[in-house]
């Protein structure tokens, strides 16, 4: 027997767990359920998509296989990378080979922009075979190119048609869905023979419905933020000296942290979304964060753990409407803005032009935090939030309340600090079993969906806290999740971002623990993610997605 001399090469080895239906392969039937309905703005929405409204949803079922004739299906890699992308397009492979063995897989490279730009290889078993189970999205690279001109689709329609191309596998996230839902309809508008299929992408965990249970990437992630947390947690414990401040990625929503947080017990906790939801300024979640560090002081504990959703900024109103307010400013005045060299007349130049409240705000700013505010928007007009060091910004307001405090003779304690981000440490990692396993059928589904033509799909695989073995495939109408919403001043239809639900057992779990997790020092060392070993262990939920759905 060969010797195995690394994880790559034992993960290699690993057999992804398929449900019943696809035991014998692709054996099946249909089934349809209702017409669907959007989340919201039903008129809006299905005037944009006349041709894929309302469709039903589809359920996989046991059955005869039909007799299938090859297909040409492409795929592309669309946003950040999230672990277990390779294997959904393993699973694509395998489930269009199961279904006819001349079927053919190309991979547009770099993400939407190869699809524009006719950049593509084909991928066969060999190829594949080495990117099995493993993380990352280097099998074919991936990109952030928004498709949003009719050149683009043009191009896209064209490219597709001069490989033969019969469908389309789009792996992304709440954009990238967007995006091929757009060429789902301009394809059928064209009459163009060509499929287009989503699959729901992202460590954020963002991207879920009640048909989209989770997006894939956000276990593997939370499991290995929650490592590295567990690891500096006992650090803190050990040398009773330190805070440590760790933001934590996730562009918008709060899942991660929140996971993070159920999973590892830390000394204090912000979610954005009840930031939003209270309306709390800046100065008050710092007030908030110097009173927990007050307390364990009055206990003689001088250290501590902090976890901070990166996405924190937008979603204090107050700075909401400063980025809001730099946003237009930036996209009117960036070639002054960037032809001044020195950031203070820089700034100086910018608070002028602002309104009165927010020019005082911006001007209150540490310097690294104003620089960080006006860098360069993403493609899709976000903040790089990434960019921009909420952890720091906290720190520097908790550290000015607690001098204060000092010099009023109610606090003597020690605050000292390291600060910690913690994002693309858990992107490409490899995916956790239940990653592994989701992606995979993701995948295998996609190609089903693929080969019945199911135009608009997302791939959907429910079920997911039953053992792999009673999951249930099927896709669901991208527009059955979008409503309208804002976006640079349009009216856009976009699929529903899921944020923090405060009323779902998640957050209420948090709620009603915190208080006691800021007071003790109640840690949970999570451990590295386990591949090998008692399946209670190594095929372990999210206690997200238990609570939601147990
Ligand atoms: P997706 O939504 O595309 O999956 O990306 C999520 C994410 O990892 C965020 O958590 C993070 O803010 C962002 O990507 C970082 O983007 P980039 O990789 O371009 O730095």
């Amino acid at each position: 027997m060969k010797k195995i001399s690394s994880l790559q090469e034992a993960r290699a080895a690993y057999k992804p767990k398929l449900p019943a239906v696809f035991h014998e392969g692709p054996a099946l039937q249909i089934r349809e359920g209702q017409p669907t309905a959007s989340v919201a703005d039903q008129e809006q929405i299905k005037a944009l998509f006349p041709n894929i409204y309302g469709l039903p949803s589809v359920t996989f079922e046991p059955g005869k296989k039909p007799a299938y004739t090859p297909l040409n299906v492409a795929v592309i890699l669309s946003g950040g990378q999230a672990p277990g992308g390779h294997n959904v397009i393993a699973g694509l492979f395998d489930g269009l080979k199961a279904c006819h063995p001349n079927s053919k897989l190309y991979g547009f490279l770099g993400g939407p922009s190869g699809l524009t730009d006719n950049d593509y290889i084909e991928l066969n078993a060999e190829y594949i075979n080495l990117y099995r189970n493993t993380g990352g999205f280097d099998i074919i690279g991936s990109g952030r190119t928004k498709l949003e001109k009719t050149e683009q689709y043009e191009a896209t329609l064209k490219n597709c048609k001069a490989l033969g191309i019969q469908a389309l596998v789009v792996i992304g996230g709440d954009d990238s869905n967007t995006n091929a839902a757009v060429l789902a309809e301009y394809y059928k508008q064209h009459n163009a023979d060509l499929t287009v299929i989503g699959v729901p992408k992202t460590i954020d965990g963002d991207l879920k419905n009640d048909m989209i249970e989770a997006s894939f990437g956000f276990d593997t992630a939370t499991k290995v933020y929650s490592e590295l947390i567990g690891n500096i947690q006992r650090d803190a414990n050990s040398a009773k000296k330190y805070w440590h401040i760790i933001k934590l990625m996730g562009r918008s929503a709060s899942h991660i942290t929140l996971e993070c947080a159920l999973r590892t017990q830390p000394n204090y906790t912000i979610i954005s979304e009840e930031v939003a939801a209270k309306k709390q300024t800046l100065q008050e979640i710092a007030k908030d964060f110097t009173q927990t560090v007050v307390t364990r002081a009055e206990n003689g504990e001088n250290f501590g753990v902090v976890l901070i959703p990166e996405g924190l900024i937008e979603f204090i109103p107050e700075m909401k409407t400063l980025i809001t307010e730099l946003n237009d400013l930036m996209a009117k005045h960036e070639d002054i803005i960037n032809s001044i060299r020195e950031m203070e007349a820089k700034r100086e130049y910018i608070s002028e032009k602002l309104q009165d409240h927010t020019a005082k705000l911006y001007r209150s700013m540490p310097k690294n935090i104003a620089e960080q505010l006006i860098m360069e928007r993403d493609p899709h007009g976000n903040v790089q939030v990434s960019l921009i060091e909420t952890d720091k910004l906290l720190v520097h307001l908790v550290k000015e309340r607690l001098a204060k405090l000092k010099a009023e003779g109610r606090y003597n304690g020690k605050f000292k600090t390291h600060t910690h981000f913690f994002g693309y440490e858990g992107r490409c990692s490899f995916p956790s079993n239940f990653d592994a396993d989701y992606t995979y059928l993701l995948g295998y589904t996609a190609s089903l969906l693929s080969i019945n033509k199911c135009t608009g799909y997302m791939s959907s695989v429910r079920n997911l806290c039953a053992p792999a073995e009673e999951w249930i495939t099927g896709g669901v109408p991208m527009t059955r999740m979008m409503n309208i919403e804002r976006r640079h001043g349009k009216d856009k239809p976009v699929i529903r971002k899921a944020l923090v639900d405060l009323k779902g057992k998640p957050f209420q779990t948090f709620v009603s623990n915190r208080e006691k997790w800021a007071k003790e020092t109640d840690y949970i060392y999570s451990g590295p993610i386990q591949y090998f070993g008692p399946s209670e262990v190594c095929d372990m939920k999210t206690i997200t997605l238990q609570l939601e759905h147990k």
